[in-house]
């Protein structure tokens, strides 16, 4: 069998979610902006999205991302990431995830790194034991208090906000978040994204939004400040409490007054796994955010393209 036929992963998880990383064997996506990559992978190339995260090798909450060259000559590497529908704008736990696996590959060590992705350079800091804080690309709320009138749930109030991808954020509305609800939570989140659609809300020149982000109480309040259920774009909730949902829950707190610069928020999952964050206000209501968390390589492998295999690039 040809190298052609074969991809090297690696797997990891970030507080529950997971991330494979392509580390040989990709598409050559030429030259150009990270941004006009991410285009010609998922127009061109969608059978590698397809063959690493979707079903028999994958699953529907599995993330993949990719390794690509960078065009800032001080970023360790350039990434591109993707899930069961499509290609991601960014991902903060997959960045976590993309930063213990080149630690495992022994080309990055602890210190300050930076990585560049669709939507912008971000820094990442590489502690001991798999723990890594990522400085995320500038975010900021959008539009707050928007209502929808959601069928079979009614009017629903939350924020619209940017943390690397577009969020709308509902604070102690519709089902408990607990985990005996992960069902009516997936049901009132889809439901309550497809209404923002046909009511035409959506992020900064038309961005849509395709993560719905449900706050409640912590389990803990010694161990966190709030827990949330984040639905992803392919109608799968995140296991980690997101990292780029995290960073838009910042910004909306640090709009609101109620996250001081370098103040510490415990954001709590849904499987309550934690996430620390904090902001270092810009100018004009951007904030970066700071996320903090662990990622574990638990796989290694080498995925076999069998040109005989009617499933080889997946079930889609
Ligand atoms: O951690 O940013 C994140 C993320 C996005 C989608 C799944 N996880």
């Amino acid at each position: 069998m040809s190298r052609e036929t074969m991809l090297r992963v690696i797997d990891s998880h970030t507080e529950g979610e997971p991330t494979r990383v392509v580390v040989e064997g990709g598409p050559d996506l030429g030259s150009g902006s990270l941004a006009e990559k991410k285009e010609r992978l998922a127009a061109e190339h969608d059978w590698l999205r397809t063959a690493c995260v979707s079903e028999p090798r994958g699953h529907d909450a599995m993330v993949g991302a990719m390794l690509c060259e960078t065009t800032e000559p001080d970023c360790a590497t350039g990434v591109i990431f993707f899930n069961n529908v499509g290609c991601l704008h960014s991902c903060v736990h997959g960045t976590i995830g993309v930063t213990v696996t080149l630690a495992y590959l022994g080309r990055l060590f602890p210190g300050v790194h930076r990585i560049e992705t669709p939507v912008g350079v971000v820094e990442v800091q590489l502690h001991e034991h798999g723990r890594v804080t990522v400085a995320n690309v500038p975010s900021y709320r959008h539009a707050k208090g928007v209502k929808v009138d959601v069928p079979d749930w009614g009017l629903v109030r939350g924020d619209v906000a940017w943390g690397g991808n577009w969020f709308y954020l509902i604070k102690e509305q519709g089902p408990e978040v607990e985990v005996e609800n992960i069902e009516a939570l997936t049901e009132f989140s889809w439901a309550v994204r497809k209404e923002l659609k046909k009511s035409g809300v959506t992020g900064k020149d038309g961005g849509e939004i395709d993560h719905i982000e449900v706050f409640g109480p912590p389990a803990d309040p010694k161990l966190a400040d709030s827990r949330n259920f984040v639905l992803c774009p392919g109608k799968e909730y995140d296991r980690s409490p997101c990292g780029t949902g995290t960073s838009a829950k910042l910004a909306c707190l640090h709009a609101d007054g109620e996250l001081v610069a370098g103040e510490v928020w415990r954001q709590a999952s849904i499987l309550n796994t934690v996430f620390e964050g904090s902001v270092e206000p810009l100018e004009d209501g951007l904030v970066i955010p700071r996320v903090t968390g662990s990622g574990w390589i638990n796989g290694d492998a080498t995925l076999i393209l069998n040109p005989e295999d009617p499933f080889r690039f997946g079930i889609s």
